[in-house]
């Protein structure tokens, strides 16, 4: 099995850190729904997992009345489901809090979109049942490493509550686009969960424990966390639903455009509900303008938008993208700060030079 990129092989991703493998997607150049593999961001906390595929299966057990295994072409044989939805890392647009804050200095692109096909997970429950008092689901990938602040060795692991892990949206998946996974998004087999950021979506499921409490874990309970405040813990919160967001692709921050008439295009997404409004400025937020949906949106997935613009006169602008959701959610002037950088949703702004 292939676990690395081969020296020189073509990489269209910005590179943040090679080992664990980061990068993100090159996002003004996406303009499908569907982002290939080349272009679909990375986002690992260990080196790639090293394991033997042919003899693939993974455990379900802990609260359950029937502990089993499952091996992928058990999988593969169960009634499939097809989820098209959005992975957006937790840190997407890090880079952009002010204060800095420490971590990843992710920009625009740590997100991506595609169509996932597997089983739902409460299709596999069926097999084993869920005792009564099942408050959690964990799931653990293969990867592992030391974290940074002890030397113990941890494997990626994280838990939802029962609900969502029942949701019949709430899929392990075993295509992506119509083909296997690709080993870098968790080949055999990935968590899919829409609606929420990136982090639950667990690559190279391990196994699969059923809780009667709540799961501890430090990429659960320690990592994945809102801390509001800079200096103590009081306030904290999970990470769990995306939130509002909306992202300008085109034209670049600090492109000189001629006058004339040019396109505004960006993408817009949320977690709960789906996009109803896409609003764009091209006067700093003084005045804002509809944009169009192409196409409209759906549930989950992200919508493509823009606005045609002519401008007349040369000059400095700054260009604003605001969206709101079928659950009344906006996004806010300001993104909400916390320590560890997560769920940067402020207006979208670029600025321009018109000559
Ligand atoms: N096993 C495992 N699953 C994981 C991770 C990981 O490091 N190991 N990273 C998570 C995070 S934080 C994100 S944003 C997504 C990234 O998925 P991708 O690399 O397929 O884009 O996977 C999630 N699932
Ligand atoms: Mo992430």
């Amino acid at each position: 099995m292939q676990n690395s990129q081969k020296p020189g092989a073509k990489s269209y991703l910005i590179t943040k850190t090679l080992d664990p493998e980061n990068q993100e997607t090159p996002i003004q150049f996406i303009h499908e729904d569907f982002v290939t593999e080349k272009l679909f961001y990375r986002r690992n906390h260990f080196s790639y997992p090293n394991f033997v595929s042919s003899f693939y299966w993974f455990h379900v057990d802990g609260s359950v009345h029937y502990p089993r295994m499952f091996s992928l072409q058990e999988i593969q044989a169960l009634p499939s489901k097809t989820v098209k939805t959005v992975l957006e890392c937790a840190g997407n647009k890090r880079g952009f809090f002010k204060p800095k804050v420490f971590g990843e200095q992710w920009q625009k692109g740590a997100i991506s979109q595609g169509i996932w096909k597997g089983v739902p997970l409460s299709t596999l429950f069926r097999y084993t049942g869920v005792m009564e008092t099942a408050r959690e689901v964990v799931f653990e990938g293969y990867d592992f490493g030391e974290l940074a602040d002890s030397n113990q060795i941890t494997y990626f692991s994280r838990s939802l509550p029962i609900e969502k892990a029942l949701h019949p949206d709430t899929i392990i998946a075993y295509e992506y686009n119509g083909k296997p996974l690709p080993f870098k998004h968790g080949f055999p087999l990935r968590l899919i969960v829409p609606e929420w950021h990136a982090m639950a979506s667990v690559k190279w499921i391990k196994k699969i424990t059923v809780i009667d409490h709540e799961f501890k874990g430090p990429f659960q309970a320690v990592d994945y966390v809102y801390y509001p405040k800079k200096d103590s813990d009081e306030g904290k919160f999970p990470v769990t639903t995306m939130k509002i967001n909306s992202t300008i692709q085109q034209p670049l921050d600090r492109q000189i455009l001629n006058t004339g008439f040019h396109t505004i295009s960006g993408i817009a997404w949320t977690g709960k509900g789906v996009v109803t409004k896409i609003e764009v400025s091209v006067d700093g937020g003084v005045t804002w303008n509809h944009a169009n949906l192409v196409p409209q949106p759906e549930r989950y997935a992200w919508v493509r938008w823009e606005y045609k613009w002519e401008v007349l006169e040369k000059g400095e602008y700054s260009i604003l993208s605001r969206a709101v959701d079928s659950e009344g959610q906006e996004q806010p002037k300001e993104a909400m700060w916390n320590r560890k950088g997560y769920g940067f949703n402020a207006i979208d702004i670029i600025n321009l030079k018109v000559e």
